[in-house]
């Protein structure tokens, strides 16, 4: 794993890729940079680094995370260091996605910074939802939209790491933000740690 850059120049963005174990995080950072998808295995990870090149000039260091029991002190460090949270939620498991919401919303409301940092709910393996006949097993778009309210986001993405659907636009979404005049010290639209 490479060392975060502490004295990053004004033109990087950190970003902590969050979210259910096996929601698919790790799978968009590598279509996003390596244009590869693999479905023929899992590996859980503890934590990774990933630079990746922006055009314009634009760094990005990623923090790949994991929810681990014993991992979540490599959260919060990561969440630390963050500027951006990119929320990972599966579509295609509504129970469990529900279930684990609440120990996400903990996870970025006991702390007032990372409450106060923008965040992108990211909807993913929306292939599966596509593909299945019976489509109430599945989050919708409204669930989605609720949800990502709740968390306070900034936007909300379906995307799908297998059919490279809607990747791209997850890391232009942040460098968008980024761009916004008052973005340059992240400010809350609403208090996410309000509505839970
Ligand atoms: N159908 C489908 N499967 C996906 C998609 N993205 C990921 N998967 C599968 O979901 C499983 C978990 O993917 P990962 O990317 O490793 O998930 P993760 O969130 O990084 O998992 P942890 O590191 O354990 O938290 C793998 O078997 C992937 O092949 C997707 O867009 N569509
Ligand atoms: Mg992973």
């Amino acid at each position: 794993m490479e060392e975060v850059d502490q004295n990053s120049e004004e033109n990087s963005i950190i970003i902590a890729i969050i979210g259910q174990d096996g929601a698919g995080k790790s799978s968009i950072l590598k279509q996003y940079t390596e244009k590869e998808f693999d479905d023929t295995s899992y590996t859980p990870t503890y934590y990774d680094l990933i630079k990746q090149e922006y055009p314009e000039g634009i760094k990005m260091e990623i923090f790949d995370t994991a929810y681990l029991d014993d991992g979540y002190r490599f959260i919060g460090l990561m969440m630390h260091y963050s500027q951006y949270f990119v929320f990972c939620f599966d579509v295609s498991k509504h129970g469990y996605s529900l279930s684990q919401m609440e120990w996400w919303h903990k996870m970025i409301c006991k702390d007032e910074r990372h409450s106060k940092k923008p965040l992108l709910f990211v909807a993913t393996k929306i292939d599966l939802r596509d593909s299945a006949l019976d489509k109430s097993q599945f989050l919708s778009k409204e669930e989605l939209e609720g949800i990502a309210r709740s968390f306070g986001a900034f936007d909300l993405i379906e995307c799908s790491s297998k059919n490279n659907h809607n990747i791209e636009i997850i890391f232009d979404k942040i460098v968008q933000h980024h761009k916004l005049p008052y973005c340059n010290y992240p400010k809350q639209k609403k208090d996410k740690c309000s509505v839970m």
